[in-house]
């Protein structure tokens, strides 16, 4: 059984700062368990281009308020607390934060922690040897 908190893992390479946001990865691919579970900070008054070519990405707000726009049909959804959202289609999407929101997020297949994004807000598929333990499929890249 892995036990860990959110002070365990700030501070270390686990917590992973970027221009708007700070994400504390609170289990990753080597933990073996087929997805990634984030504790995910965004700074307030930002707008966060993002597309997850190779990863599906659950996102459920915890705290704070916000709206979420997809670019494949141009939708906007307000976010807030309580609400999640899905991108079961690899959409490319911008989130845009009107006060400091607190997110907790969830990729399939795992980030390995060592993804930044790139220009497109990409993050890169990246597969390490899984560990004894890991039984994920691999589904959902494309
Ligand atoms: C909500 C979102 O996708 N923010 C970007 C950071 C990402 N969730 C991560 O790497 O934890």
């Amino acid at each position: 059984m892995i036990v860990r908190t959110l002070d365990d893992i700030v501070g270390t390479e686990r917590d992973v700062r970027a221009e708007n946001w700070n994400s504390r990865r609170l289990l990753l691919q080597s933990d073996g368990m087929g997805f990634s579970l984030h504790d995910t900070t965004i700074r307030a008054g930002t707008e966060t281009r993002m597309w997850y070519a190779h990863h599906l990405e659950a996102v459920y707000c915890i705290e704070g308020e916000g709206e979420v726009e997809d670019l494949a049909d141009g939708t906007v959804h307000p976010i807030g607390a309580g609400t999640v959202y899905a991108l079961n289609g690899n959409e490319k999407h911008i989130l845009r934060a009107r006060t400091r929101m607190r997110m907790v997020c969830v990729f399939n297949p795992p980030l390995t922690g060592q993804e930044t994004h790139d220009s497109d807000g990409v993050y890169p598929l990246i597969t390490e040897e899984p560990s004894p333990r890991s039984h994920h499929a691999g589904a959902g890249s494309q």
